[in-house]
C-alpha cells in the first residue's frame, strides 16, 4: 500500500479545492505549500479527455510573487537572461531565474502587467525569499509582495469555445502568450493564453478568492455540452509535450543549456543578469548533459519517485525523472537527463527501473507527434 501524504494547515486549500473535491480528485502533491490535483479518473482516462474536450484545473498553486516600483523593470532582468526589454505590457514570457554559478532558481512565466509591475507565476522554489533578498542587498525601490492570486487553467481543443461562452468573445483575440482583462461577475480578471499542456487553452488569474466557486460555476455550467471535466497537468501529456518540472526534472544543479532553455537566454545582447559570466562560460564549454525523452519498451510501468539510472554497457550515463506510459504510442515515455554523448535522439540506453532492466530509445522532447 502507498502510505497517503497528510494534508494540515501548513498546506494551503485553494479557493476551488470545494469543487476539486466534489468532482471526485482521487491525488494530490503540494507545490508551493498548496494542494495541486494530479489525478482524476486516471492517468489514461484525463490524458484522452484533455486531448479531446477541455478541463478545468486547481493550479493556484502557481503562485504569483509581484514586484512592482520604480527599479521592478531592472530588477526582474536581472534574474533572467531571457531579454525583458522589447516586451510590451500585456505579455507572458516563459524565463530561467538563475543564481550566480548559474543554477536554476525557478522557471516562472513573467507577466508584464506595466512598465513597474511584474508578476512571476513560480514553479515549486520560494522565489519570494530569493527575490527579497536581492532587493535588501541591492538596496533597490520595489516592493515585493505574494498577492492573493490563484490561476485557474482551462485547457483542451475545447477551450477557447467555453471561455468564450463565459468571457465573451474577446477571448479569441488573446494570442499565445498575452493577457486581457476580462469581466466576471462585474470583476475585471487577468485572462492569458497560456497553460502547461499541447492542447491549448487559457489562464484565468483569479484575484478574488471568495469568486472561486462562483467561476468554477460558471464555466462548468457553460461546458455541460462540450463535456467539461476537472483535470490537472496530465503526468503522460506533459512528459510527451516536453514540460519540465523544477525540483523533479531539472533543480539548482542545472543550467539553462542542459535544460535545452537556449532560446530563452540572450547572451549575445548586452543587457545585465545575475550569473552572466557562469553561463558564458557553459555556453563556450557546452553544457556536460542534455535533457533528452526517452521511449522505454515497457506497457506498464511503476511510479517514478527516485530517479531511475540510465546505462549503457553497465555505465551510468544520465537518470529518468519523470516516467509514464503513454496510451498512444503503447510504450513508456519519460524525461531524462544525460550525458552530452548520448543525449541524441535515436542512441540505445537501459533503463533501470525497480521491475528491472528495460531497454529505450533516446528521442527529441516535445516527443514527435502520433498520427491519431
Ligand atoms: N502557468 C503559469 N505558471 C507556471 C506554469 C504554467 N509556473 C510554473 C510552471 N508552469 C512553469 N513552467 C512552464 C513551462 C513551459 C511553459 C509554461 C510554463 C510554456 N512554454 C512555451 C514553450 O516552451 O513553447 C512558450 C514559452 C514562451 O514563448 O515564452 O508554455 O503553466 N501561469
Amino acid at each position: 500500500m502507498t502510505p497517503a501524504v497528510w494534508a494540515s494547515t501548513r498546506v494551503r486549500r485553494t479557493p476551488f479545492t470545494p469543487r476539486v473535491e466534489a468532482a471526485g480528485v482521487v491525488a494530490y502533491t503540494v507545490y508551493n505549500h498548496t494542494l495541486l490535483p494530479v489525478m482524476f479518473r486516471s492517468l489514461e482516462e484525463d490524458y484522452w479527455h484533455l486531448k479531446e474536450h477541455v478541463q478545468l484545473w486547481d493550479v493556484s498553486c502557481q503562485r504569483q510573487v509581484e514586484i512592482r516600483g520604480v527599479d521592478a523593470a531592472r530588477l526582474v532582468q536581472l534574474l533572467t537572461p531571457r531579454d525583458l526589454s522589447t516586451a510590451e505590457a500585456g505579455r507572458c514570457l516563459y524565463a530561467p531565474l538563475v543564481d550566480s554559478r548559474g543554477g536554476i532558481v525557478n522557471d516562472p512565466v513573467i507577466s508584464k502587467l506595466a512598465d513597474d509591475r511584474f508578476w512571476l507565476s513560480i514553479a515549486d522554489a520560494d522565489v519570494g525569499l530569493w527575490v527579497s533578498g536581492l532587493a535588501h542587498g541591492l538596496g533597490v525601490k520595489v516592493e515585493i509582495a505574494e498577492p492573493p492570486v490563484s490561476p485557474l487553467a482551462v485547457q483542451g481543443p475545447k477551450a477557447e469555445e467555453l471561455m468564450a461562452r463565459v468571457f465573451g468573445g474577446a477571448v479569441r483575440d488573446i494570442r499565445f502568450f498575452r493577457f486581457a482583462w476580462l469581466e466576471f461577475a462585474a470583476h475585471p480578471v487577468m485572462v492569458a493564453r497560456t497553460g502547461w499542456s499541447k492542447q491549448g487553452g487559457f489562464e484565468i488569474y483569479l484575484d478574488r478568492p471568495d469568486l472561486g466557486v462562483p467561476l468554477w460555476d460558471a464555466l462548468w455550467e457553460a461546458g455541460q455540452d462540450l463535456e467539461v471535466r476537472a483535470g490537472c497537468p496530465n503526468l503522460i501529456e506533459r512528459i510527451e509535450g516536453g514540460f519540465l518540472s523544477y525540483g523533479g526534472d531539472f533543480t539548482l544543479e542545472h543550467n539553462p543549456f542542459e535544460c535545452r532553455f537556449e532560446r530563452f537566454c540572450h547572451l549575445d545582447r548586452p543587457f545585465d543578469f545575475i550569473g552572466r559570466a557562469a553561463l558564458e562560460e557553459i555556453a563556450e564549454r557546452g553544457p556536460a548533459r542534455r535533457v533528452m525523452g526517452l521511449e522505454i519498451a515497457a506497457t506498464s510501468l511503476p511510479g517514478c519517485v527516485e530517479p531511475w539510472p540510465v546505462t549503457v554497457k553497465g555505465g551510468q550515463v544520465g537518470e529518468a525523472t519523470s516516467v509514464a506510459v503513454s496510451p498512444a504510442r503503447r510504450c513508456g515515455v519519460a524525461i531524462a537527463m544525460l550525458d552530452r554523448v548520448h543525449a541524441e535522439p535515436g542512441h540505445g540506453v537501459v533503463v533501470s527501473s525497480p521491475d528491472g532492466e528495460l531497454a529505450a530509445v533516446v528521442s527529441d522532447l516535445p516527443f514527435p507527434p502520433t498520427s491519431p
